[in-house]
């Protein structure tokens, strides 16, 4: 059994939340625009019909097709037993899950804040306006959130011993920041410790390991979410 997923083929974008989790599982699955180019994702999204994902990343399986990151992950983690396996904790995982696809939009809110249909340069004196705001009140804010989930259990991951696919989500969260805002992520580091600790447990995952050094793992670029514009970084 394997899976299709169809992602934009020269980004991590949102994409890679779903890759992270099927690499560290050891999922098989194809990445589909990457072997068949964008205008086969176009093709495919136009093509579906009923209940169709908005937008990609979305995930197929035989005649089955889901999108949204965080449903996608929570369907993965049913389907494979990669979450807590009680329903109360596996809420609570989507919650945290949730909240990194609300972190990510804002990411991507602070290079685009006045439109996602126009181009960084010209909305560069919001852009810095917003990150300001970001670099100040936000980025703070979220990462102590996921600190204080990863101090529920003895760590590494949120469950402890067991990661899940809101730990490889939290990875790149950090990994993204880290390369868009490396002097706020510089400065902030410290204040982390348990959410650095579990970065550096998830390089440790098999799959992860293998991942990262692979081709697979695309760099991040300025066209992706996570872009690095030095003038909106700062300590
Ligand atoms: N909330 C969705 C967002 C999906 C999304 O915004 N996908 C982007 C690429 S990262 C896209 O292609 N959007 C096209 C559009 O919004 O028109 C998720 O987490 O999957």
């Amino acid at each position: 059994m394997s899976y299709d997923l169809w992602y934009w083929p020269n980004i991590q974008g949102r994409g890679e939340f779903v890759r992270l989790a099927l690499e560290g599982a050891g999922i098989p699955y194809r990445d589909r625009a990457r072997e068949d180019g964008a205008e086969a994702l176009m093709r495919d999204l136009l093509a579906r019909q009923g209940f169709k994902p908005f937008a990609p990343p979305y995930l197929v399986d035989g005649d089955f097709v889901i999108g949204q990151v965080a449903h996608i992950l929570a369907w993965l983690s049913d389907r494979h037993g990669l979450g807590a396996g009680s329903l109360e904790t596996d809420l609570q995982l989507i919650q945290l899950q949730l909240t990194i696809t609300d972190v990510v939009a804002e990411t991507h809110d602070v290079h685009h804040p006045v439109g996602a249909d126009k181009y960084y340069h010209d909305q560069k004196p919001e852009a810095l306006r917003a990150a300001a705001s970001f670099r100040s009140a936000r980025i703070p804010k979220y990462l102590g959130y996921f600190e204080a989930a990863l101090g529920v259990n003895d760590g590494p991951f949120v469950l402890g011993k067991k990661w899940t696919p809101v730990d490889t989500s939290l990875f790149q969260l950090v990994e993204g920041l880290t390369y868009a805002f490396p002097r706020r992520m510089g400065a902030l580091k410290a204040a982390y410790p348990r959410l650095y600790a579990m970065h550096g447990a998830v390089t440790e995952i098999d799959g992860i390991a293998a991942y990262l050094s692979s081709d697979r793992r695309i760099p991040f670029n300025e066209d992706g979410i996570f872009r690095h514009y030095p003038e909106l970084d700062a300590e």
